[in-house]
């Protein structure tokens, strides 16, 4: 019998509206890291756990969906960082569920410790788990998490 080829597990990386500027405005919330640090430290973690990155940001929520739509069938999970859109958006949870995807969400400031209107996620609910509070090292937390899920 000939051997099968196990696919290379993958994963979207994801992150909402204004996360492009991290690094660039309030560090002392979120951070001297600039964004493409980040996604360049996932992808490098990525490689050693034996998962590939792919790295997408978008400012609507609109982009945000078509991205989880496009994900769905080709990636094996989805850590998501959604911004602002985690206090409002019904639309990003309802498109989380239909991916099929494991859903792990990170946040880099402590959301509970901040204003009440961000006290509550949409999307916690639809995650297998919430990481908050941790700065950057959170999105790395989050990775080594979906691997030992995916037995790696
Ligand atoms: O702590 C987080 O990661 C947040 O998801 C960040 C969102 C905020 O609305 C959430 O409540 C918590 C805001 C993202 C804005 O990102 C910036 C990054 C650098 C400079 C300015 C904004």
């Amino acid at each position: 019998m000939p051997a099968t080829k196990k696919k290379t597990k993958s994963i979207l990386l994801l992150n909402g509206p204004n996360l492009n500027l991290l690094g660039k405005r309030e560090p002392e919330i979120y951070g001297k890291e600039t964004l493409k640090e980040v996604e360049d430290k996932c992808i490098q973690l990525g490689k050693e756990l034996g998962i590939k990155v792919y790295c997408e940001q978008h400012n609507s929520e609109g982009g945000l969906i078509d991205l989880v739509q496009a994900a769905r069938g080709k990636r094996d999970a989805i850590i998501i960082n959604p911004g602002g859109y985690t206090h409002t958006s019904v639309a990003l949870r309802d498109a989380l569920v239909a991916s099929d995807m494991p859903v792990y969400e990170v946040h880099i400031s402590n959301i509970h410790k901040r204003e009440a209107f961000r006290h509550h996620s949409y999307i916690t609910g639809v995650a297998v788990g919430m990481i908050c509070g941790l700065g950057t090292q959170g999105y790395l937390l989050a990775l080594r998490a979906v691997a030992t899920k995916l037995g790696l």
